[in-house]
């Protein structure tokens, strides 16, 4: 079973600023946990990280070629703007399930409506590092199903 990880803009500064929000960790830190459920669950694992929403849109539909057998995706800001990524993630048809490090739900207006969660069929929000882990376990369940 192979996995591909999403995250989009500014995540690659995590532990740099906004650590209040976003904790204290690190980008490397948040690979080093992804790739450790990974060995746990049993499965494959690639990470993709990008400031381009043209660059995430290409690469979520190259994960239609190659294999890819479920998405977890952060997109960060693109979240709440980013038509091109939900109409990508709807494009490839793979399962996919939504992570937010902070609980968007209780942040600003602008923050409130995510339109690549509406093509993917689980959230993991304001649960910190582990939602990725927990987006992992419900992909890997999904798929075996
Ligand atoms: O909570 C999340 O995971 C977000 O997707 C993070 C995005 C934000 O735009 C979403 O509304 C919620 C921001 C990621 C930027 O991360 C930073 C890292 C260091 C310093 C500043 C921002």
């Amino acid at each position: 079973m192979k996995l591909l990880i999403v995250n989009g803009p500014n995540l690659n500064m995590l532990g740099i600023r906004e650590k209040h929000i976003y904790g204290d960790r690190d980008y490397d830190a948040l690979c080093a946990l992804i790739r450790a459920e990974a060995d746990r669950l049993g499965c494959e694992v690639e990470l993709f990280q990008s400031n381009h929403e043209g660059a995430i849109v290409d690469r979520i539909q190259q994960a239609y070629f190659d294999g890819t057998d479920g998405i977890v995706i952060n997109p960060a800001a693109y979240t709440h703007t980013s038509v091109a990524i939900l109409d990508a993630l709807k494009a490839v048809q793979l399962p996919a399930a939504e992570v937010h490090i902070s609980d968007v739900s209780k942040r600003e207006p602008f923050r409130q409506i995510s339109y690549a969660g509406m093509a993917c069929g689980a959230h993991f929000i304001g649960l910190g590092f582990q939602g990725y882990g927990k987006a992992m376990e419900w992909l890997v369940e999904t798929l075996k199903k």
